[in-house]
């Protein structure tokens, strides 16, 4: 098979020796009845990590989030939510199809919400409507290139919320990236929400599965959404095992991956026709503009693919490229060559 260097998403990196030995040797039993020891001990790390009660191991992101919003929720409650974020944009509408919830939308340049933004938008029950019952941040954000929670924002939203008796859900598909971003630990990003789902099937590299943490009586609710929404395993601690490999030996390679996704940033803004300000990459994601090249984003991706590196188009014309262990420093510089020379034969028949 042919190798690509595979930049579309952090998603795509395979366990490492140690992971696959870890699942080789797992001990295992019925998670349903609680009695996988390997699931338990993943629940227990991964709850202290977070400095939370409890945890539930989840087979995706999508399912942590649509559980938390199960949990937090009653139908036809209001959630506050970023426009841009995969809540909205990539869980085929769970927000309604699952738990019969109404999203109140907020657009901001960069994925990062504020108070200031967030309070016009919420009001208590009526009869007229519910109310909001939940406000879901992403930190780090997707699809708008990566960003950090300033933690005194955060916290500001967290306190706010509170104080109107409204609780807040953190998809933190990447909290391991914004993490390494802010230098400090995860439970400390995550210290004032009361729900965070975190991925350890992006850059942790395990094969499978995302956790979500809260208070104890949370994750009996969240455990319960698991279930309806098929979602409990049987024999789950064979991916238990690389989940407890990933927590332990993966965060330490983050750093590398944003410095990586810097480079890739310095050198598409030297690509004529592309626009990005490599400033604002601050972890794995690096998303910019191709519309000076001509193509559209899945054009460029095409030519891309062509020559053996893959990314996606993320609109019209914008693309992502993501940073992650399964690629090399030397992988990235060979991307760029080919994203140059990809850029530099259009302008040659543009002239023509
Ligand atoms: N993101 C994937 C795609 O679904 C877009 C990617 O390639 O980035 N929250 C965030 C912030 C995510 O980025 C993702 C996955 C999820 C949740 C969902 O995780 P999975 O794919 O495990 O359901």
């Amino acid at each position: 098979m042919r190798e690509f260097i595979d930049l579309r998403s952090d998603t795509v990196t395979r366990p490492t020796p140690a992971m696959r030995q870890a699942m080789f040797e797992a001990e295992v039993g019925d998670d349903v009845y609680h009695e996988d020891p390997s699931v338990n001990r993943l629940e227990a790390l991964a709850a202290e990590i977070v400095g939370k009660e409890a945890a539930v191991f989840v087979p995706t992101g999508t399912m942590g989030n649509q559980s938390a919003i199960r949990a937090h929720t009653q139908r036809g409650d209001e959630v506050i939510v970023h426009e841009r974020s995969h809540i909205v944009l990539y869980e085929v509408g769970g927000v309604a199809q699952l738990s019969g919830c109404v999203t109140r939308t907020i657009s901001t340049p960069n994925g990062i919400l504020d108070w200031n933004r967030i309070e016009p938008l919420v009001r208590g029950e009526s009869d007229h409507f519910n109310g909001v019952a939940l406000i879901a941040v992403e930190n780090t954000h997707n699809i708008l290139g990566g960003h950090v929670y300033p933690q005194e924002l955060l916290n500001e939203i967290c306190d706010q919320a509170h104080e109107r008796g409204i609780p807040v859900h953190m998809d933190g598909a990447r909290i391991f990236n914004a993490a390494t971003y802010l230098g400090t630990p995860p439970r400390e990003v995550a210290e004032k929400v009361d729900s965070v789902m975190f991925c350890l099937s992006k850059g942790l590299g395990a094969p499978v599965g995302s956790m979500l943490a809260g208070s104890r009586e949370f994750i009996e609710r969240a455990r319960m959404a698991r279930k309806v929404f098929g979602g409990s395993m049987r024999q789950a601690g064979v991916l238990a095992a690389a989940g407890i490999v990933a927590l332990e030996n993966s965060p330490a390679g983050l750093p590398r991956d944003h410095k990586n996704a810097r480079f890739i940033a310095e050198s598409l803004a030297r690509v004529p026709g592309i626009s990005i300000d490599p400033t604002d990459v601050q972890t794995n994601i690096v998303i910019f503009d191709v519309e000076g090249t001509g193509m559209t984003g899945r054009e460029v991706s095409a030519k891309l693919r062509e020559r053996g590196v893959l990314s996606n188009a993320v609109a019209p014309y914008r693309m992502r490229m993501l940073t992650h262990y399964d690629v090399t420093r030397e992988q990235c510089e060979r991307a760029m060559e080919v994203m140059t020379e990809v850029c530099a034969g259009v302008q040659v028949a543009v002239g023509d």
